[in-house]
């Protein structure tokens, strides 16, 4: 992964500010009998849909979000290119709909499962997260999802499912950036069980109250505020249920630098940079560095996760 300097053109540009929750939607719809029909509110989710969310503080950082315009022209999506203006360039090409996800390895319940159905049993929350990239720049997004977790107790994990991997779809037609050899296509990424479990752990459909643009990872991927950004998996068409710790996208290309476990760790440098600090992304181009927080900020959250274990060699 490339630590590239912020582009000079990047401006501020307000933020959609106006978008329903899902407390709105109810209390709007009270009395008309078609109320509760929540489950229905996000079917097959158009590009750019209006999504009911209800908005959860408790999960919320209270930072204020990034723009929509930092939030879908800075990305990271290597199947469209490798500079941050690409994937909102290029992703364009990626059909979301209809979209199906595969669920294998040691589960009772396993098989393809359509976007729709994978959705349906659960309310949309809205998440303020802080997103913090491996190359050291960070930005704070309001995420549109469901618990990671919630979703993968329905496929019923065998007692011998020790870890989670996803898979993003491979489709060079489609993804053009998946002829290139940068990275071992499909990417892949992975959690341990217990770390994909945590409440935390979000399936992402959308963000600022919409669907997600595809640079973002449309229709559907993973954000573990925690962990570094890459762990964040977009466009995933397969979840598998595996015993053993499964190889990733990043630390397949080059283990030194990208570990399997990824937590956000200030006191753990990057070969080839500081993680001591971060630029935050829409601050302007005089903002100072900020300073790095272990675990991104989600220590008191998650670092339970992690006792007895040697962060410097399990990175
Ligand atoms: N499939 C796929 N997922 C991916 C990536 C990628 O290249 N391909 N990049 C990762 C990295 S490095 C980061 S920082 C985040 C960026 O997410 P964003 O563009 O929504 O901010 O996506 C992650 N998920
Ligand atoms: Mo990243």
């Amino acid at each position: 992964m490339r630590h590239r300097p912020r582009p000079l053109t990047e401006q501020h540009v307000t933020p959609e500010s106006l978008y329903l929750t899902r407390r709105h939607l109810i209390s709007g719809l009270l009395g008309t009998g078609i109320g509760l029909a929540v489950g229905d509110a996000h079917a097959s989710l158009p590009t750019g849909a209006v999504l009911h969310a209800a908005h959860n503080a408790a999960m919320s950082v209270s930072a204020p979000p990034n723009s929509w315009d930092d939030i879908t022209t800075y990305n990271n999506y290597y199947e469209f290119g490798t500079d941050k203006s690409d994937p909102a360039q290029y992703a364009g090409s990626l059909r979301v709909t209809p979209w199906t996800v595969t669920i294998g390895g040691e589960a009772d319940i396993t098989g393809p499962v359509s976007l729709d159905d994978l959705l349906k049993p659960h309310a949309l929350e809205e998440r303020i997260y802080r997103l913090r990239c491996v190359e050291a720049w960070s930005m704070v997004i309001p995420w549109v999802g469901i618990p990671l977790g919630e979703v993968l107790r329905r496929f019923k994990p065998r007692s011998n499912a020790k870890y989670v991997r996803f898979t993003t779809l491979n489709d060079p037609t489609q993804m053009p950036g998946e002829r290139s050899s940068i990275l071992h296509w499909p990417y892949t990424e992975g959690l341990r069980l217990d770390e994909a479990m945590h409440p935390l752990s979000l399936l992402a459909v959308g963000l600022y109250g919409r669907s997600l643009p595809n640079q973002n990872g449309a229709p559907l991927r993973l954000v573990v505020p925690w962990k570094y950004g890459f762990k964040s998996i977009k466009a995933i068409v397969g979840i598998e249920f595996v015993e053993r710790e499964p190889r990733s996208a990043w630390s397949q290309a080059n283990p030194k630098e990208y570990g399997f476990y990824a937590n956000v760790n200030p006191a753990v440098d990057h070969p080839r940079w500081s993680q001591a600090s971060e630029r935050h992304i829409g601050g302007g181009l005089f903002a100072p560095r900020q300073p790095t927080l272990p675990f991104n900020g989600y220590a008191e959250q998650v670092a339970d996760l992690y006792r007895g274990m040697d962060l410097r060699r399990q990175f």
